[in-house]
C-alpha cells in the first residue's frame, strides 16, 4: 500500500516535471497588449494577449530605433499579466516588447508612450455625470471591443466652437484585425459626424461643436478581413487607442522635407495649433532619415524627411520655368488642392540621365492616393505608376535624354483634392545600394547542432559589388560563418549563414550585417517584417537551447 502510494506520487511528480519541461519547449506567441500604451511618467497593469505555454516569461523592451530604453516590463505571477513602467524622461513614441522563454521568443509588439494623460475606456465618461471635459487639451483613451456587437461610448463636454479631433489607432501600428468606425452623436443619439476610414482603415473625425454641451463619441468595428456578418464585430484582439483632443493635433509640416544641416522654417498644418506655434524649425541631423516634429501637448506628431537636395514647394515652382537642374536630388512638396487638380512639373536634364521618381503621400498620413505619369517631349506617356510596393504610393524610373523636356504629372486616383491631399515628389539618380532581409524575427540554435539562417539580398540600381554577410552581437560562445554574396551567381540574391556553439545566455538579440569593404557603401542590416510597422525591424532574436 505504502509502496504503491510512493510510486503514484513519483509518477505524478514525473508527469508534473515533464509537463513543465514540455511547456518550456514551446515559445510564447504574443499578439498584442492591452492597454497598448500609457502616458509618461506612468506605471500601468497590462494584459498580454496571445498563447503562453509557460509562465512566467521574460520580457525585452526596445525603443523605436531598437536601442535600450528606460521603459521596463515586469512579468507578474499571474499568467498573462505584466506591469510596464515609463520614466518621466521617456521620448513619446512606439516601444517594442518581446516575451521569451528557454524555447524561443515572441514577435515584437508595440506599446505607445504619450505625453497626454491615458485613461481606460471603461473608466471614461459613459454617463452624462462623468463626461470628460476637454479644455484645450486631450486624453488618450485605451479601449477594446471585446464582444460581438460591442459599441464603446465616451461622453465629452465641449464649449461652443470647440474643435474636437478624435483619432483612432488600431489597424495601423497595433495591427488589431479590425476595421473601425467613429461617430459623434448628440446625447439623444443623432449622428453629427462620422468617419469609417481616414488613416487606412482607422477613422478620424474633426468636429466643431455647434453649442456648449455633451457629445458622445461612438466606436464600433467590422473585421479587417470582411465576413458575411452584418453585426458589429468584437474580439479580445480588438485593441484600440483613441486620441480625443480639443488641443493641438499636427497633421503635417510643410514642406514635407528638410536638409540635414539646415534648419528651415516649416509650417505646421492640423487643428487647434496656436498661431504662434505654426511656424517651426528642426534641428540638424547627421544622416538621411525620417524624423518627426512634435509640439508640447499635441496628440500627434508629423513625419519629416531629412535629406540633402533641392528642397522646393509647388508654390515656389515657377509656372513658366523648368524644374531646377536635376543634377542632384530634388524634393518637391505639393498638394492636389482641389478636386480634379493635376500638378504638372517640367524637367530638363543637361545630359542623358536615368532618373528614379517617387511620390510619397499615404506613408506620411496624406489622404492622396497618388498616380504618377511621366510624359516625353512628344507628349507620349513613358511611364505610369499608381500603387507600388504593396501600398498606394508610387514610384517609377525613366531615362531622360539630354536637353529634352519631360512632364511629371501627379493626380489623385479618384480625382479628390484638398489641404489634406499633400505629397512629396522625389527625383534622383537611382541609387546603387543593397538591402538584406530575414524571413523570421526569431531563431533557435540547439547546442550540438547547426542553425541555418537564410538571408535574402536585394540589389538596387544594378549594385554589383561582392557583399560579406555575417551575424554580429551574438552571445559569448556562439560563432557565425561569413557568407559571400557575389553578383552574377546564385548567392547574388540569397545566402545562408551557419551558427553554432554553446552559451549560457538563454536568449539575446543579434543582427545580421552586410559589408562590401568599400568606404562609400553603407553597411546593411538585415530586417524582418513586423505586423503594423511600415519599415522592418533589425534586431532578430537568438535562443540557445541546451542539449
Ligand atoms: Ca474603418
Ligand atoms: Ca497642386
Ligand atoms: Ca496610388
Amino acid at each position: 500500500m505504502q509502496l504503491q502510494r510512493i510510486t503514484t506520487w513519483a509518477a505524478f511528480l514525473a508527469t508534473a516535471i515533464a509537463c513543465s519541461a514540455r511547456a518550456e519547449e514551446k515559445p510564447p506567441s504574443l499578439g498584442g497588449l492591452f492597454p497598448a500604451g500609457c502616458s509618461r511618467p506612468g506605471t500601468v497593469a497590462v494584459t498580454a494577449l496571445g498563447d503562453f505555454p509557460s509562465w512566467p516569461l521574460k520580457a525585452w523592451v526596445a525603443d523605436e530605433s531598437e536601442n535600450k530604453t528606460g521603459v521596463a516590463c515586469k512579468v507578474l505571477k499571474e499568467k498573462g499579466k505584466l506591469e510596464i513602467s515609463v520614466p518621466g524622461d521617456t521620448e513619446p513614441g512606439i516601444y517594442w516588447l518581446r516575451l521569451y522563454n528557454a524555447a524561443g521568443a515572441s514577435s515584437p509588439r508595440p506599446f505607445l508612450v504619450s505625453t497626454l494623460p491615458g485613461i481606460l475606456e471603461k473608466n471614461a465618461g459613459s454617463q452624462a455625470g462623468d463626461a470628460i471635459r476637454l479644455e484645450k487639451n486631450g486624453v488618450m483613451v485605451h479601449g477594446r471591443l471585446e464582444k460581438k456587437g460591442e459599441v464603446d461610448k465616451i461622453t465629452v463636454k465641449l464649449d461652443t466652437g470647440a474643435v474636437l479631433v478624435a483619432d483612432l489607432l488600431a489597424n495601423r501600428v497595433l495591427a488589431s484585425p479590425m476595421d473601425a468606425s467613429l461617430q459623434v452623436t448628440s446625447p439623444a443619439g443623432f449622428i453629427l459626424a462620422e468617419n469609417d476610414d481616414d488613416q487606412g482603415m482607422d477613422p478620424r473625425i474633426v468636429f466643431r461643436a455647434p453649442s456648449e454641451g455633451l457629445y458622445i463619441v461612438r466606436i464600433f468595428s467590422f473585421p479587417a478581413k470582411p465576413n458575411s456578418s452584418i453585426q458589429f464585430a468584437g474580439e479580445k484582439s480588438y485593441v484600440y487607442r483613441l486620441a480625443l483632443t480639443t488641443g493641438p493635433f499636427i497633421e503635417y509640416a510643410y514642406p514635407l522635407a528638410a536638409g540635414l544641416s539646415e534648419s528651415p522654417q516649416l509650417t505646421l498644418n492640423g487643428w487647434n495649433i496656436p498661431a504662434e506655434r505654426k511656424l517651426t524649425r528642426v534641428a540638424a541631423v547627421e544622416r538621411r532619415t525620417q524624423g518627426s516634429i512634435r509640439l508640447p501637448g499635441a496628440a500627434n506628431q508629423a513625419a519629416i524627411d531629412r535629406e540633402d537636395g533641392d528642397i522646393i514647394t509647388e508654390e515656389k515652382y515657377p509656372g513658366t520655368g523648368r524644374l531646377l537642374k536635376p543634377s542632384g536630388t530634388l524634393l518637391l512638396s505639393g498638394r492636389t488642392g482641389s478636386a480634379g487638380e493635376k500638378d504638372v512639373f517640367l524637367l530638363t536634364s543637361a545630359e542623358e540621365r536615368k532618373l528614379s521618381v517617387s511620390v510619397k503621400a499615404r506613408e506620411l498620413g496624406s489622404l492622396l492616393d497618388p498616380v504618377l505619369s511621366i510624359k516625353g517631349p512628344d507628349s507620349k506617356t513613358l511611364s505610369e505608376a499608381d500603387d507600388t510596393d504593396g501600398g498606394l504610393d508610387c514610384k517609377t524610373e525613366f531615362t531622360a535624354a539630354g536637353g529634352k523636356t519631360y512632364r511629371i504629372e501627379i493626380t489623385d486616383r479618384y480625382s479628390h483634392g484638398g489641404q489634406r491631399f499633400y505629397y512629396l515628389l522625389r527625383v534622383a539618380t537611382p541609387e546603387k545600394s543593397f538591402s538584406l532581409a530575414l524571413g523570421a524575427d526569431s531563431f533557435v540554435l540547439e547546442e550540438g547542432k547547426k542553425l541555418e539562417i537564410p538571408v535574402t539580398i536585394a540589389r538596387h540600381g544594378g549594385f554589383d559589388r561582392k557583399i560579406l554577410v555575417t551575424a554580429s552581437g551574438l552571445p559569448d560562445g556562439i560563432r557565425s560563418t561569413t557568407a559571400e554574396s557575389v553578383p552574377g551567381q546564385d548567392s547574388a540574391k540569397a545566402v545562408k549563414l551557419i551558427l553554432e556553439g554553446t552559451s549560457t545566455a538563454p536568449g539575446a538579440p543579434f543582427r545580421i550585417t552586410g559589408k562590401t569593404g568599400e568606404k562609400e557603401d553603407a553597411p546593411g542590416i538585415a530586417g524582418y517584417k513586423v505586423a503594423g510597422r511600415k519599415r522592418p525591424l533589425q534586431r532578430a532574436w537568438l535562443t540557445v537551447k541546451a542539449k
